[in-house]
């Protein structure tokens, strides 16, 4: 099955909202890509600016993140309907980050992901292991843990049009990028879970991206593997480098 491919920045705490308007408007004309799905996930208080600035593109906006809960007192906290209602379509959720400095569960993470769909956000669902894991030669137990839980009570309709994220945490914002052998056979064995836990088709369909210190130069190589449905992109979603990874061909 030939997927479409998916690139998304994740511009993590960075840009203020008239920066990031800035931004999103720089970026707009050159990330033009038909045979590319274009998210650009902004911190919350830029969405609603971000989504205004990119209207008339075929860029969607995401968010960074999301609470479980439909409203409420969760001070702080932003519900999945604020997120539609302010033009988003797709969320990263249980990025490393979120669960190393906020102590992010795999339990939270599904109680998200269920919430996501519940409210047709696409979630992208971050995995990965650290450099210990690695080297202790966990690396596949652990992703498919995270995997498996994340996606718990989850359909396979639903998970069809799901997109993990496989973001090694030693390669996220270091400058070392996994090697395209090594993305790979993380991303292939990320895909041989879901076809356990579901089945082919479902394997099929998902959409698997590479997250980790990708650059223009180390894209072309890494969306051309048979498992690498496109990527996560932080520190170069932020220039107009971005615009060069997404026409990667
Ligand atoms: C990994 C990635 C985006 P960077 O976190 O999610 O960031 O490309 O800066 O390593």
């Amino acid at each position: 099955m030939a997927r479409r491919k998916i690139i998304a920045g994740n511009w993590k705490m960075n840009k203020t909202p008239s920066e990031a308007v800035a931004l999103a408007v720089e970026l707009k004309p050159l990330v033009a890509n038909e045979d590319v799905d274009v998210v650009f996930c902004v911190p919350a208080i830029d969405i609603v600016l971000v989504a205004e600035a990119v209207k008339g593109s075929s860029i969607k906006v995401g968010a960074e993140n999301m609470y479980f809960e439909e409203s409420g007192a969760y001070t702080g906290e932003i519900s999945p309907a604020m997120l539609v209602d302010a033009g988003v379509k797709y969320v990263i959720l249980g990025h490393s980050e979120r669960r190393e400095y906020f102590g992010e569960t795999n339990e939270d993470v599904n109680k998200k992901m269920l919430k996501a769909f519940e409210h047709n956000i696409t979630p992208i669902m971050c995995c990965g292991e650290t450099l210990e894991q690695r080297e202790q030669g966990v690396t596949m137990d652990f992703i498919r843990q995270q995997v498996k839980v994340g996606f718990q009570n989850v359909t396979a309709d639903q998970a069809k049009t799901a997109v993990i994220a496989y973001e090694p945490i030693w390669a996220i914002g270091t400058g070392k990028t996994a090697t395209t052998a090594q993305a790979q056979e993380v991303c292939a064995g990320i895909r041989a879970c879901i076809a356990e836990v579901y089945d082919e088709a479902t394997a099929d369909a998902i959409r698997i991206q590479y997250g980790g210190s990708v650059n223009a130069a180390t894209a072309p190589e890494l969306f051309a593997q048979p498992d690498i449905d496109g990527g996560l992109v932080g520190g170069a979603s932020l220039k107009a480098e971005f615009g060069k990874i997404v026409n990667y061909k």
